[in-house]
């Protein structure tokens, strides 16, 4: 598909791919062009209004409410790449899939897309580990982050615990009635306080990659306006199987797969398996802080 999500060249180095393995995260300042960025605020925009297909609970809104109006009711929306086809393209943007041969090696399959917009005084996600939600048989779940605007601790960016994902343990998770975050359950037990956290602060069109295994987190947007919209897909090694979703009856855990896969390189040791693209995408609750009152638990 011709695309103007083509233009950026790669420049990940050995040094980059020590770090990220030494420490679960990499920000990749200038991935996307400003043009890109441009470009994919657009969508996101088209995407919120409706307009490029249907979303499952998407606000009401009028046809004369400006784009802030409209962008400021969704918090976030999932799985996008299934009727946007710049979301789609933007799953193997080229410097995306270089950093993710680069630390996942060769075959690199995609399975989710989560279009964060985050308008100020939206919450954030509390900590938690992202192979939690999505599991893989070899730990290889890999964020691809793009920054759509600067990302700073007043407006809500990424937070991390540097070399958590290394113990390979997953912590457990609970209920939490924090105001500051989202209805997603919150990881705890781990053996880290907030002290050890960072801020990942990046400027627009910067990619910051980070493990399925490490602890990270977000905090609510309190800038006075604007808007800390992200596009975030999800990777992991085609080799892997995919035992994400409800087994089927009968299904065994070690062979469960789900083929609602995109691959982005390399080669797919189960294409006889064939790929599936269904469901729509669906915004994702913000709650109202704190929720659990019995909500699903939409973090994928
Ligand atoms: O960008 C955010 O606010 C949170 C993203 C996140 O936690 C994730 O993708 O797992």
């Amino acid at each position: 598909m011709a695309s103007v999500l083509k233009k950026s060249t790669a420049r990940i180095t050995e040094d980059d791919v020590a770090f990220y393995r030494e420490n679960g995260y990499l920000a990749i300042p200038d991935a996307l062009t400003q043009k890109e960025v441009k470009t994919l605020r657009a969508e996101t925009a088209a995407l919120c209004r409706g307009e490029r297909g249907a979303v499952s609970q998407l606000p009401d809104f009028s046809p004369g409410d400006t784009d802030g109006e409209v962008l400021n009711r969704i918090l976030c929306i999932h799985h996008v790449h299934r009727i946007s086809p710049m979301m789609y393209d933007a799953l193997s943007h080229p410097v995306l899939v270089e950093a993710l041969t680069r630390v996942i090696g060769p075959n690199v399959k995609c399975m989710q897309s989560m279009l964060f917009i985050k308008s100020n005084g939206k919450p954030g996600q509390a900590w938690h580990q992202d192979e939690i939600y999505i599991p893989t048989r070899d730990r290889s779940l890999t964020g691809g982050w793009f920054a759509l605007d600067d990302a700073t601790p007043e407006n809500g960016c990424l937070w991390v615990i540097p070399g958590s994902h290394k113990r390979g343990i997953l912590w457990p998770q609970r209920v939490q009635h924090d105001p500051r975050f989202d209805c997603a359950h919150e990881t705890f037990r781990f053996p880290y306080t907030d002290d050890d956290a960072i801020p990942v602060e990046v400027k627009t069109g910067a990619l910051v990659l980070f493990h399925g295994y490490l602890l990270h987190r977000s905090l609510p947007n309190r800038a006075k306006s604007g808007f800390r919209r992200v596009l975030v897909n999800h990777y992991m090694s085609a080799e892997s199987l995919l035992p994400w979703h409800n087994l089927k009856p009968g299904e065994r855990m070690a062979t469960a797969d789900c083929r609602e896969i995109v691959m982005v390189a390399g080669e797919d040791p189960y294409a006889y398996k064939g790929t599936q693209m269904s469901g729509q995408p669906q915004v994702r609750s913000a709650g109202d802080g704190g929720c659990g009152d019995g909500r699903q638990n939409v973090r994928s």
